[in-house]
């Protein structure tokens, strides 16, 4: 089954918020922001602004009747800035005109005097001024100090990951209403409904029931969503609030670009001890993540840098400490990984760089490393059903690597002007929102009258097709055509307090949901059927729009069979609720069982650099991924090369920039490279190893959404590879991303 929005966004009839039909009166909004990255508000004149005909009102951080406050982890950023501002782009007010021209010529006529204070941009500044957004945690396995006197080589090292733009095709946006009574509509671009509702209420000071959010599909979010669309949402509710008017707020590119947080940087310093077997003994980092000026999603990030600090190694010994500092950025949020990349770049960057002082290839040290079933990770969970060596053996095999090698060096041999390099990338990546708390789901099931179905739960679908692979559920569940089945908006008043979409697990939270309720509805259906047919219960099935008893057909169709029903007085709808077992977390100690199980993988990449001009081309990355028993291959093997493709790109050419100031300087679409076809890899092979899955994944079909990016990070090291085969004594340097101009300045050290 192909992605049931397909038809829809070919056709451009989709609907995103920006087209949806306006109301009569509806006002437009422009958000007016800070223009320097750290300084005192000394005086705002809003007058001409005000003044000008079309501007309805102007509201600020006095307009706001509850709490000027949308924290979510830490309560520690302001909606509107009050007397100060942290970062460029900080909101201060939002502009309502009757038209989005006038709004637009309103925020320029706004006068502000700022007394500007100094800026930290980088973490490393930030660090060292003990500028911080919480206290630093620690994973602990093993016992370091000891561990390092034992191995017989210590290296010591650092990287440095940049950002990364989400670039989602859909800035942010949203529009909202008012209802009677005080309540508010809000229909916005947000991949955690709940969260805008429970923020826009605080912001308002009223309660979360008088506020409705629907979702009805994301142009994307990448986990900049997560978060990040609940300022707008919050504006737009409380203009709805303030003028009983409607209110559409949309953030055009550049905007959304300046004013909203990104992947964040890190600037790590590693120490990594091996023994003569090459096994790692010791493993020792210091990650310091660039917060920006607010929490936000922060903590919640560093603390998946630790989880997957050692990869798909098992490490005896580990000490792995991440600092979340702050700096006058925009605060930085959830991108696809969520902290994992960051943390896997480094174990990453501390192998090339032991294989590099000991002269052997890197992937003989990620071979006799790579973790076995019963090894601890340094946060306690005991592994379970590795796949990671059997992944990367699969590999080896289908590339034929042995020969594949041979091809490599002999090809460098002959070329002198263009060189090849390789590298081995396995990921093992934790499904479960680390947050303990946040793993469940709830589902509603209507089916009507006639027999069609509609199906209400907490996933927003963004593009990675969750809608498609509910569909497939509930229409294998009660064996009717899938054109039966809608799967309606997300919206907060049918399923409430919901955990966002993310963290790769929204089918197997909400399509669990989903499978129970189906089943009680199904059961009810089944005595029913059971005494039109006069035949046992057990001996019904569901299948084709009919009755089966045991394999033979009946004359009772669904649709006769749901009518029946309903005449009996038999309920046709159904909620229920999923929540992980087992899995939990004891912060206290830093150990437990976080996920419920760990998805793996192994890439193959090759890169061609034109040794000339430091620019190259990616041969092919082959990849073996453990996708379970993939309920729908065809958008699994998408969601692997979507997010390897935005790996390559944050790995090797996204290069976000800001000044001294904390100007954003890479701030436009000519600035700010991604991804295009000709950058892709010319040959992308995923393949589906043969595994069980798991009984916590969805039909045992795994998460699949966000693992995948990481299998860019292999690029990287495949160019290093490239560059030392042309150039032997270039430093090794960790500092992604990989420009072409880097590329030259190393081939010609
Ligand atoms: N795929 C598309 N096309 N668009 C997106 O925004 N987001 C990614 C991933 N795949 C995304 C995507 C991220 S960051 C996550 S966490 C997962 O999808 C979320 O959806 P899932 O839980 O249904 O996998
Ligand atoms: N969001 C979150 C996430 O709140 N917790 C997580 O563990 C997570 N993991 C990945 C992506 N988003
Ligand atoms: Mo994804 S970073 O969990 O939205």
């Amino acid at each position: 089954m192909k992605n049931k929005d397909s038809y829809t966004h070919v056709r451009g009839e989709s609907l995103f918020v920006d087209d949806i039909n306006i109301r009569e009166g509806t006002l437009h909004g422009v958000v007016f922001d800070a223009s320097v990255a750290h300084a005192k508000i000394v005086n705002v004149d809003y007058s001409a602004a005000e003044a000008l005909a079309g501007v309805v009102k102007i509201l600020t951080y006095k307009d706001i009747p509850g709490q000027n406050q949308i924290g979510a982890i830490i309560q520690d950023e302001p909606l509107f800035a009050e007397d100060e501002v942290h970062y460029q782009g900080q909101p201060i007010a939002l502009i309502l005109a009757e038209t989005l021209t006038i709004a637009k010529k309103a925020v320029k006529l706004i006068k502000i005097v700022f007394d500007e204070l100094p800026v930290v941009t980088t973490a490393k500044e930030a660090f060292d001024k003990a500028s911080f957004i919480n206290p630093a945690r620690t994973f602990k396995i093993g016992n370091n100090e000891d561990a390092f006197d034992n191995c017989k080589y210590v290296f010591e090292g650092e990287t440095y990951t940049n950002g990364q733009e989400h670039l989602y095709l859909e800035t942010q946006g949203v529009y909202a209403y008012p209802l009677e009574n005080g309540n508010i509509k809000i229909i916005s671009s947000t991949q955690g409904p709940t969260s805008v509702q429970k923020i826009a209420a605080s912001v308002l000071g009223v309660a979360m029931h008088k506020i409705e959010v629907e979702v009805i599909r994301l142009g994307g979010g990448f986990g900049g969503k997560e978060d990040q669309a609940t300022p707008w949402a919050t504006m737009a509710a409380l203009g709805v609030a303030v003028l009983n008017k409607p209110v559409k707020l949309i953030l055009e590119r550049h905007d959304d670009m300046r004013m909203t947080g990104k992947r964040h940087p890190y600037e790590s310093f590693f120490k990594i001890g091996l023994d003569e077997d090459l096994k790692i003994i010791a493993f020792e980092v210091d990650y310091l993540q660039n917060s920006g000026a607010a929490a936000d999603l922060s903590p919640a990030i560093a603390e998946r840098t630790l989880f997957h600090g050692t990869n798909s190694y098992f490490v005896p010994n580990a000490k792995l400490t991440v600092h979340s500092c702050k700096t006058n950025l925009p605060p930085n949020t959830a991108f696809r990984g969520f902290g994992g990349p960051q943390g896997m770049f480094v174990i990453e960057a501390a192998i090339e760089m032991a294989a590099e002082k000991l002269n052997i290839p890197a992937y003989k040290i990620q071979e006799v490393n790579l973790l076995q079933d019963y090894d601890e990770f340094p946060y306690g969970q005991i592994a379970k059903n590795v796949e990671i060596k059997n992944s990367w053996n699969q590999l080896k095999k289908d590339i034929d690597f042995e020969n594949k090698l041979k091809e490599i060096k002999e090809y460098n041999k002959q070329h002198d002007s263009t060189k090849l390099g390789y590298s081995f990338m396995p990921i093992t990546f934790g499904i479960s929102f680390t947050n303990t708390m946040m793993n469940h789901a709830r589902a509603l099931v209507h089916v009507y009258q006639d027999g069609s179905v509609g199906i209400s739960t907490g996933a927003v679908e963004m593009g990675q097709s969750v809608n498609t692979k509910l569909l497939q559920i509930a229409a294998m569940k009660f064996g009717i055509n899938s054109s039966k089945v809608k799967i309606e908006t997300t919206n907060t008043t049918r399923v409430a307090n919901t955990s966002p979409t993310a963290a790769s697990a929204t089918t197997d939270l909400n399509g669990k949901a989903l499978l129970m309720a189906c089943d009680a509805i199904q059961d009810r259906l089944e005595s029913v059927a059971s005494r039109v047919l006069k035949v046992d219960k057990e001996s019904i099935f569901f299948k084709d729009n009919f009755i089966y008893i045991k394999d033979e057909k009946s004359s009772l169709s669904w649709d006769t069979l749901i009518m029946e029903a309903f005449a009996r007085r038999i309920s046709l709808s159904e909620t229920a609720h999923y929540s992980t077992p087992k899995i939990h977390f004891d912060k206290t100690k830093e150990k437990g069982h976080p996920f419920a199980y760990h998805v793996y993988g192994t890439a193959f990449t090759i890169v061609k650099l034109d040794c000339l001009r430091g620019i190259y081309d990616i041969e092919s990355v082959d990849i073996v991924h453990d996708f379970g028993k993939s309920m729908n291959i065809g958008i699994d093997k998408g969601q692997v090369e979507g997010a390897l493709v935005q790996g390559i790109g944050w790995m090797t050419m996204e290069e976000i920039t800001y000044d001294t100031k904390g100007r954003l300087l890479s701030n436009s679409l000519s600035t700010y490279k991604v991804p295009d076809i000709y950058s892709a890899p010319k040959n992308i092979n995923v393949k589906a190893m043969e595994s069980n899955g798991h009984y916590m994944a969805i039909l045992k079909s795994k998460a699949v959404g966000e693992p995948p990016l990481m299998y860019g990070i292999g690029t990287y090291f495949a160019l290093q590879n490239a560059i030392k085969a042309f150039n032997p004594k270039c430093k090794l340097r960790f500092n992604a991303p990989m420009t072409p101009e880097k590329v030259l300045l190393s081939l010609y050290e």
